[in-house]
């Protein structure tokens, strides 16, 4: 597919559409749009790509729970048409994990920013995945804390130059593929906003397998961290990661690295099994107190 191609895919996904009708109605709340999110901002084409994957999935919409912290993709809970639940800031995790164990039946997806998640929220990101909690993680890496204005993230390059970072970034980042992969993760997937079939494909994987998935989303913040770091508008940053991503499904994750301005390794990194928390759980007793125990299923 040429550039003009995926750029036009990746706009029409960022964009109202011209019918009447969005094609994605039956997955949205219609009647709370216009949405809050700035012209060519990565979220916009993140949450039509899980529409998208809602729509693929087989997983029955009544069964299916999103859980978000605050940000500005926290606000994505508020647009989907499925339970969803609008969480304070970092807890979407501990929060999905209480609505999982209390209901093992129900698919719950946490959808948030990368502040919310590995910032504020990283320890809780951390013990489920190692617990191998069965709830499927998406996370828009902008690279900054955008609602509040653009601080500097454990997710931003070195050298970005932010509200709190004007003369650039000096910390390292968090190498999110390699960061899950060490916590526990079974499947973890990194796209950008441009690859949008590729990442609805990676959301369907994550949803139908059991256990803690995590699938990592670069998406452009135009508002704020490509204006500040001169990178254009978000249509330039799609232009860049065309020019600049690299497919290699099955790479070791610790080569993910994301440089500020250098190539961007993309692809399903991780697909692997181990029991679920709730399995080791189950087994652990059955074999503890035989009879006695009955299997817990909420
Ligand atoms: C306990 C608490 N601390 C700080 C804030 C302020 N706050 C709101 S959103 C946010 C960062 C969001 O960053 P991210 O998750 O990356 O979302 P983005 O806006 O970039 O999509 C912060 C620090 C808050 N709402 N609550
Ligand atoms: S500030 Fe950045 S992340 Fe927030 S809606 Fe605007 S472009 Fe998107
Ligand atoms: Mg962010």
């Amino acid at each position: 597919m040429s550039i003009n191609e995926e750029l036009s895919q990746a706009a029409s996904c960022a964009v109202s559409a011209t019918s009447d009708v969005h094609p994605m109605e039956d997955f949205l709340r219609m009647d709370r749009i216009p949405h809050i999110w700035c012209p060519t901002c990565g979220i916009g084409v993140t949450v039509n790509c899980f529409a998208q994957a809602l729509e693929r999935c087989g997983i029955p919409l009544d069964n299916l729970v999103v859980v978000s912290g605050i940000g500005c993709t926290g606000r994505v809970a508020g647009y989907v048409k499925v339970d969803s639940f609008h969480t304070t800031h970092g807890r979407a995790i501990p929060f999905a994990t209480g609505m999982k164990l209390a209901n093992p039946k129900l698919k719950v997806v946490v959808f948030s920013g990368d502040g919310d998640l590995i910032a504020i929220g990283g320890n809780h990101l951390m013990h489920a995945a190692r617990r191998n909690i069965d709830i499927t993680v998406i996370c828009v890496n902008n690279f900054n804390y955008a609602m509040t204005g653009g601080q500097v993230a454990p997710t931003s390059p070195k050298g970005s130059v932010l509200t709190t970072s004007p003369y650039g970034n000096f910390e390292g980042s968090f190498n999110l593929p390699h960061l899950t992969e060490s916590i526990g993760a079974v499947y973890i997937a990194r796209w950008t906003a441009l690859h949008i079939h590729r990442l609805t494909d990676s959301i369907v994987e994550a949803l139908n397998k059991p256990g803690f998935s995590f699938v990592e989303v670069l998406a452009p913040c135009p508002t704020i961290f490509e204006r500040r770091n001169k990178f254009g508008d978000g249509l330039d940053r799609l232009r860049y990661y065309y020019e600049n991503s690299e497919i290699l499904h099955g790479a070791d994750p610790r080569d993910a690295d994301i440089d500020l301005r250098g190539r961007i390794i993309v692809g399903t990194f991780i697909n692997r099994d181990r029991p679920t928390y709730l399995e080791s759980m189950n087994n652990h007793l059955k074999q503890k107190i035989g009879d006695a125990y009955k299997k817990y299923e909420g």
